[in-house]
This record gives C-alpha cells, sequence and structure tokens, in this order.
C-alpha cells in the first residue's frame, strides 16, 4: 500500500542521511524530495504545500539541525505531520439510539455495498450486534441481490421491497422493521452513479432528511486518486459527512488520496477497505497509517491480523514465547502455516517494516500462488534439523545446500528465508510486552537501523581532504562520546 509515498519519502531521507551532518541548504533539498514525493503519491497541491509549510519550519529549527542524526529526526517531524493531518480520529460508532442508523453513500464502485457488509461483520464481531442491512440502492436490480447474498453468508438479516421504487420509502420500511425486530443498528445501502450528478444528490438528500442517518459515511475508492477528492468534495458538500471508508486500500492506491480526502472534507477517517473479503476492513488509526507511509510498518495492525487468525490459547502460548524471547523458526514456520488463507500473506507481510513493498510482495506471490510459497517455507523449515532450527546461526553454506537440496529449493531461497525469520523475531519478542509508546519507539529504531546497517556502529569518516579546526575536533569528539554513551545504554535497555 501507498508504494510511491514510502518510496519516494524513503529516497528523501535516505539522501539526506549520507550527507553526514546536515544543514539548513542540505535540508532544505531533502525537503524538496518529500515534497516532490507528495506530489507524484497524488496528493493535492494544497495539501502538499501545507504540510510542507509546517514540516519546513520545523525542520529547519535548531532541535533539529543540531540533533546527532538530523534525518532521523526528520522523519520524526514528517509522521508527526502526517499523523496531524490524518487525524483526529473518532472510532466511537455511538450506538445509543433505539435504532442507529448509518448512511453509506458514495459513487457507483466505490465499494458501499461490500463495505455495509464488512462493517456489519465487525458489529458482529466486536459489538455482538447483528444489524439490518437495507437494500436502497434500486438503480440496478442486482443490487439488492447482492446485498441479500452478503446477508445470507453472514447471517445478518437483509430488508428489500423490489416493488417500492422510492429508496426514501424502503429505507424507512427498513427502519420500521428494525425498531419491530429490536435490531439496534440499520445499515443503509444507497445508490451511487459513475459521476456526481444532481439527481443522485437530491435522492440522498432526501433520504439524510427524512431517515435522519446518524451517521453519514463516504465510501471513496482509494485507486481513483484525486477524482476521488473531488467527488468527496462535492458528497460533503451536499450531505454533512461525519466519516470516511477508504476502500481498496490493497491495491496500487498511491496513498495521496487519503490526505487529500481528509483535508477536503476535514471529516475523520473511519475504516480502511483493504481487501474484497468481509474481513479486510480495519478501524483506521492515524498512527498507524502515518507509520505504514512511512515504511516503518504497522505493527498493531499486524497484531490485530494475527489476533484474528490464532485461537485464544495458542497466542497465550506465543506471547509467552514472545516475552521469553524465544520465537523459533518452529514458531515462524506454524504462523506460516496459518498464514496460507489466500491474500492474508501479502496483507501481513506489508504490513511489516522492511519488508518488500506491496508491488514487489504481489510480483512475487502473483508468479505462484500464496499457498505454494508457504508449502515451500514450510519445506525448507522442515529439511532443517532441531539443532539448525533452535539457531540458525549455525547454518553455514554447506548446511545451507544440504538444506537447499531437501527442500527442493535455491540455496538462496534458505538466506532469504532466515533473513525473514531474522526481521521479525526481533520485532515480535522485542515488542511484547510493550506499551504504545515504547513500540513506537522501538519501531522507529528498526526503521532506521534498516536504512542505514551501520548504524550502531562507530562511523568510519570518509576523508574530505580537509583539515579540521580543533574546534571541530573538539565538537565531534563530544559527539563520538554522546554517540558511545547512547549505544551503551541502549546496550543496558536491551538485558534489562
Ligand atoms: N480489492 C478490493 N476490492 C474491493 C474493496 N471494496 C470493494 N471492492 C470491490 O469493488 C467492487 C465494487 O464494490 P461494491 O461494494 O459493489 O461497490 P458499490 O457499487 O459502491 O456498492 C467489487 O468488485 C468489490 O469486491 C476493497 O477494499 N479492496
Ligand atoms: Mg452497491
Amino acid at each position: 500500500m501507498f508504494d510511491s509515498l514510502q518510496d519516494g519519502l524513503k529516497g528523501a531521507f535516505k539522501s539526506l542521511r549520507g550527507k553526514g551532518k546536515l544543514t539548513e541548504s542540505n535540508m532544505r533539498e531533502g525537503l524538496k524530495l518529500v515534497e516532490t514525493s507528495l506530489l507524484e503519491a497524488d496528493v493535492s497541491i494544497d495539501v502538499t504545500r501545507s504540510f510542507m509549510g509546517s514540516v519546513t519550519e520545523k525542520a529547519l529549527g535548531e532541535k533539529v539541525l543540531l540533533a546527532l542524526d538530523p534525518s532521523e529526526q526528520l522523519v520524526k517531524v514528517v509522521y508527526d505531520e502526517l499523523t496531524d493531518l490524518l487525524g483526529p480520529v473518532d472510532d466511537d460508532l455511538r450506538l445509543d439510539q433505539e435504532v442507529n442508523i448509518i448512511m453509506m453513500c458514495g459513487l457507483q464502485g466505490s465499494g458501499k455495498t461490500t463495505t455495509c457488509g464488512k462493517l456489519a461483520k465487525l458489529l458482529q464481531r466486536d459489538a455482538k450486534i447483528t444489524p439490518l442491512l437495507c437494500a436502497a440502492d434500486l438503480q440496478r436490480p442486482a443490487a439488492i441481490d447482492q446485498l441479500h447474498v452478503l446477508g445470507d453468508s453472514l447471517g445478518v438479516p437483509v430488508y428489500s421491497n423490489k416493488e417500492e421504487s422510492d429508496p426514501v420509502k424502503v429505507c424507512q420500511e427498513a427502519v420500521a422493521q428494525a425498531k419491530a425486530n429490536k435490531n439496534q443498528v440499520v445499515i443503509l445501502d444507497t445508490a451511487g452513479r459513475l459521476a456526481i450528478d444532481e439527481v443522485l444528490m437530491e435522492q440522498l438528500k432526501t433520504i439524510d432528511r427524512k431517515v435522519q442517518p446518524h451517521h453519514v459515511f463516504l465510501v471513496v475508492d482509494g485507486m481513483t486518486g484525486q477524482d476521488a477528492v473531488k467527488s468527496a468534495g462535492a458528497f460533503h458538500k451536499a450531505l454533512e459527512l461525519n466519516g470516511v471508508v477508504m476502500t481498496k486500500l490493497d491495491g496500487d492506491a498511491r496513498g495521496g488520496a487519503l490526505l487529500s480526502v481528509k483535508h477536503v472534507t476535514g471529516v475523520p477517517i473511519r475504516f480502511l477497505g483493504t481487501g474484497e473479503h468481509l474481513d479486510d476492513l480495519e478501524i483506521f488509526r492515524p498512527e498507524g497509517m502515518a507509520s505504514r507511509i512511512l515504511g516503518m510498518g504497522d505493527m498493531v495492525a499486524l497484531a490485530q491480523q494475527a489476533q484474528n487468525l490464532v485461537d485464544e490459547e495458542e497466542q497465550k502460548r506465543m506471547q509467552e514465547a514472545l516475552e521469553k524471547g524465544q520465537f523459533t523458526l518452529d514458531d515462524f514456520r506454524n504462523h506460516m502455516q496459518k498464514m496460507a488463507k489466500p491474500g492474508l500473506m501479502q496483507k501481513m507481510m506489508g504490513l511489516l517494516p522492511g519488508m518488500p513493498n506491496m508491488r514487489e510482495i504481489n510480483d512475487m506471490m502473483s508468479q505462484g500462488d500464496t499457498s505454494k510459497q508457504i508449502r515451500q517455507m514450510v519445506g525448507i523449515i522442515d529439511s532443517m534439523t532441531p539443532r539448525e532450527r533452535k539457531n540458525p546461526k549455525i547454518i553455514d553454506p554447506n548446511r545451507r545446500q544440504r538444506i537447499a537440496a531437501g527442500a527442493g529449493v535455491q540455496a538462496k531461497q534458505v538466506s532469504e528465508l532466515i533473513k525473514q525469520y531474522d526481521t521479525m523475531k526481533p520485532m515480535l519478542t522485542g515488542m511484547a510486552g510493550m506499551n504504545a509508546g515504547d513500540r513506537m519507539q522501538q519501531m522507529q529504531d528498526l526503521q532506521s537501523q534498516m536504512m542505514d546497517p551501520s548504524r550502531g556502529m562507530p562511523k568510519t569518516k570518509k576523508s574530505t581532504g580537509k583539515r579540521l579546526s580543533p574546534k571541530e575536533k573538539k565538537k565531534q569528539a563530544k559527539e563520538r562520546e554522546k554517540r558511545l554513551r547512547q549505544m551503551r545504554r541502549e546496550k543496558r535497555n536491551k538485558k534489562s
């Protein structure tokens, strides 16, 4: 997700990192790259401008320029700004009425009907509420059937009336039925058009006026870029929206639209649609999204996905193992097997920091189906001896050859698997039992390690051919000392 924005920002930070000491002028260069990557990712000019305004001010502040690692500080400035721009959240549906009405609106094909189903599933799972779905899209006869199919698969009732041609009436009838059957929530699946038109808007306004939904959510297709932004503006003008759902963020959505839609409507983003399955609805969190955009991964979303996957007992066992710092290749293998569900693997990998981005993963996965890939990984681990599984460090080229031959793969694939395991292990074990703040810190540390593998080791400075003045030397020595102290502290913290 959000590949281009992610790639662009990473490039910007990387080029700054290579510069050693930052000055105002090379920081400005880095900021230019940040700006370009925003624009390339489809963030509108207005949003980019205001975003860059506050980032520049902070980045050129003394605190950042004098920091030991200014590019890391810039990552933090951009992260904070993204979080600010994407927030605040409003994840409370305030279902305190006898019947709470949620209306979905948006262009045709944006994912309204699918989102109705996903939201119904989420309510069932998390709030133990069985909502009533209302088929208020009377434009296409198939739309009613589509909702019925969804409802049947979820065990959720669907109200429809094929005799009625007025969507307002259908909505009113649904609300009445919900009252009678004590459905706490009604979700209205309204009609969409290919482009915004007056008739559609009037129809929605009438529903809004006469049915008085408690929530009006705009469903926006994340793949449509700036068009999404335009339509969001029009919908917001006609209806008082109080939430946005952005769908199809599992594809090659460029991410910019999310920032722009938020900016244009000022309405909280509530949910993200990340796939065609009914489980693929995430509650929006600005911090998680900012991390993802910056390529730091979203550990909270990852944990959530994993949680929906393994049963409670296994989870407890995992947690205990993780807290003890044990996450063996056997655990890794069991985990992989659980992820053999189609599509899930790509998604989880996309949430992990340091993993190849979605495009690469999709390419990789589409060459063979996911379950085949997983079978291969499992095969590799199965070809290892118990000792190797416990301590993959002992796997030398000879052992690697043997394992590869046993699993029928290339030696390179064995190394890749171990690398993946090595990336996951410190993250998972380190994060078990941490609070959210520490986790954030950990994520940032991890990220900087990934961008600069030499970090953590004293840097060997390349000769510039220029001699340093005594004052500069003294300053460098001081910086080195500070860095060493910091390293020792980090080491100590890791031990305790
Ligand atoms: N990949 C992906 N496809 C989605 C998502 N949400 C909806 N879709 C697909 O988009 C198409 C249109 O969805 P639908 O709910 O019928 O849109 P509506 O016309 O707004 O009701 C369908 O093929 C859905 O499966 C999503 O989050 N990810
Ligand atoms: Mg529909």
